[in-house]
């Protein structure tokens, strides 16, 4: 299969250790003369840049949260002189407030290559007309796909998020071929798209790239049936680079990590402590080139198990399983762990059911409890009470199954919950 940088894709075992060794040093000098908040870190663990001999060192350097980011908002995480940053994003703050990156010339220029990269895995090329309905600005997504398509040389239609009627005049315009965006927002086209009478099967669009949220194979697949396209996902986040710390390749199965530019490692989110690959953890990352703001073990509260086997498409680069879900996301009910993604996996199980749900935690009477908001196709929809409330109680019974604790499942008309143009938010925690 293609690869856009063969020699960096294929690399693996002590070639691959010995180049991330002499980037993670460099890397940790540029910190230390810097004078980055970082340096602190390891003048308190009593760690210079040259105690790191071997990779077995790395654990014993401090982490990075996301926390230090906002502590030294804006620039104090700049390892470079400002004058020397052209570009600043934001975090969309997943979590609380918003966090400043900034990118040196250099870093553009190896972000481009990065998502150059894991496009060119997924199956772009450059005879492509892709679309991007990523908002553009602030956020990472928009402007990270856009360069790192148009230097495969695929045409970009930079259309943004939003204007369902736009996006689809494009597609039957300029004959786009790769769809670009969230996965919410592209169910959401389609689901708009189908009620307009557009024909996707029949359009010239058979390619996916979706990422910046998590979204189970449920979800994947009502794309890929109802686009006739072909769906993958791809990874990453604002402190480390934006979208292209991993992707799938065509084989979908596992996102590549572009191990030339990132350590990645997986921790028990509770201890810290490393966990054999193979194990479910929180994904902590090490940046190897970037320049204006490098990180060292960033604590990105993702949730994956990461393989570091050989893909059959011919890459060497370790691949991170789709993310579970976030440390931060994760719903202790009545003393049970529920993530989100759990509850659509369930939901989309279920014949049926459409992807539109939302989430409600709050306390009675000091117990927990648990609510689904979900919307059901236009088939079972029903005036009869009765007809809905039987339907309610088997996907509540599907979900104690699946959970391990009872969900009020409250269904809701096709169409009425409100949609996302960006990241979907499907949470509401009434308890905090
Ligand atoms: O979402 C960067 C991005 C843009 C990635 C476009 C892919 C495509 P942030 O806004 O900083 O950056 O949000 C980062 O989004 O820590 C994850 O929790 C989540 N996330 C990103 N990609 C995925 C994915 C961008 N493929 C946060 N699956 C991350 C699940 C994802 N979650």
């Amino acid at each position: 299969m293609r690869m856009w940088d063969e020699k960096m894709e294929t690399l693996s075992g002590a070639g691959l250790e010995e180049l991330q060794l002499g980037r993670l040093g460099a890397t940790l000098e540029r910190i230390w003369d810097a004078g980055a908040p970082y340096r602190s870190r390891m003048e308190e663990a009593g760690l210079a840049p040259s105690a790191v001999k071997g990779m077995e060192d790395l654990e014993r350097l401090p982490f990075s949260l996301k926390q230090d980011f906002k502590d030294s908002y804006p620039l104090g995480m700049l390892a470079v002189p400002q004058e020397l940053v052209v570009r600043f994003h934001t975090s969309s703050g997943t979590t609380g407030s918003r966090t400043l990156v900034a990118y040196t010339a250099g870093d553009l220029d190896n972000w481009t290559e990065l998502v150059a990269r894991f496009a060119t895995a997924a199956g772009v090329v450059s005879s492509d007309v892709a679309q991007i309905s990523f908002t553009y600005g602030l956020f990472t997504g928009g402007f990270g796909l856009h360069y790192g398509l148009e230097r495969i040389g695929a045409a970009v239609v930079p259309a943004s998020g939003g204007n369902t009627d736009m996006q689809l005049s494009l597609i039957s315009e300029l004959g786009s071929t790769v769809l670009v965006g969230t996965p919410t927002y592209a169910l959401h086209l389609l689901e708009e798209g189908t009620s307009r009478g557009f024909d996707f099967k029949g359009s010239t669009l058979r390619l996916g790239l979706f990422g910046a949220e998590p979204w189970s194979e449920g979800i994947r697949a009502r794309l890929e049936d109802g686009m006739g396209i072909s769906a993958t996902d791809n990874y990453g986040l604002s402190e480390v680079v934006g979208p292209g710390v991993s992707g799938e390749c065509e084989l979908k199965d596992g996102m590549h990590i572009s191990e030339d530019h990132f350590i990645a490692e997986v921790v028990d989110p509770a201890t810290g402590k490393a966990l054999p690959d193979g194990e479910h953890g929180e994904l902590v990352l090490t940046t190897l080139k970037r320049e204006a703001v490098p990180v060292i073990r960033f604590r990105t509260g993702d949730l994956t198990v990461i393989d570091r086997g050989p893909c059959v498409c011919g890459r060497k680069n370790a691949r991170m399983s789709k993310v579970l879900g976030r440390t931060d996301d994760m719903l202790i009910i009545r003393g049970v762990n529920v993530y989100p993604l759990q509850v659509e996996r369930t939901l989309l199980e279920i014949e049926g059911i459409e992807p539109h749900y939302f989430i409600v935690v709050d306390r009675e009477r000091e117990l927990d409890m648990l609510e689904v908001w979900v919307e059901v196709s236009d088939e079972v929809f029903s005036d009869d009470t009765r007809d809905m409330k039987r339907f309610a109680g088997q996907v509540e019974a599907r979900l104690k199954a699946a959970l391990n604790v009872r969900a009020r499942v409250s269904l809701k008309e096709p169409r009425t919950l409100e949609r996302a143009v960006g990241k979907a938010k499907r949470i509401l925690d009434r308890r905090k």
